[in-house]
């Protein structure tokens, strides 16, 4: 099990801005997982770093600024309340859990170029 695709978005806002990174979760023939558990990091905002936490859903997702409905295996962790003066935060992460299968964080793959700043899977910037 491993990460498949990391997906960045944001949402602004008055003098705030959330970011929020869409993780994807595969098996090893490279199959949306759900009910994985995917813990990580996020680092760059004011102050220190906040974890975060989230559970891949069966349901797909649309990612209406790619134009794009991509199957299930996903969920998403997001940090708010970034003031404007900060204009990228970096979301990592630390490990994946599930009842059958074991992380293999050396299988991290992001295939496509859906974030300004490329992601090796394991880590990706949210820019604003
Ligand atoms: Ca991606």
């Amino acid at each position: 099990m491993h990460v498949g695709d990391l997906v960045p978005l944001t949402d602004i806002g008055g003098k705030f801005w959330t970011a929020i990174a869409y993780v994807s979760i595969h098996d090893a023939l490279d199959r949306g997982i759900f009910g994985a558990i995917v813990s990580g990091r996020w680092d760059g905002a004011s102050g220190s770093a906040q974890e975060a936490e989230c559970t891949t859903s069966s349901q797909s997702v649309n990612f209406g600024h790619l134009n794009e409905i991509r199957e299930g295996g996903w969920c998403s962790v997001w940090i708010e309340g970034i003031p404007k003066k900060i204009s990228s935060v970096t979301f990592t992460v630390q490990n994946v859990s599930h009842s059958d299968l074991l992380y293999v964080q050396g299988d991290n793959h992001d295939p496509d170029g859906d974030s300004i700043i490329a992601s090796d899977g394991t880590s990706i910037t949210v820019t604003r």
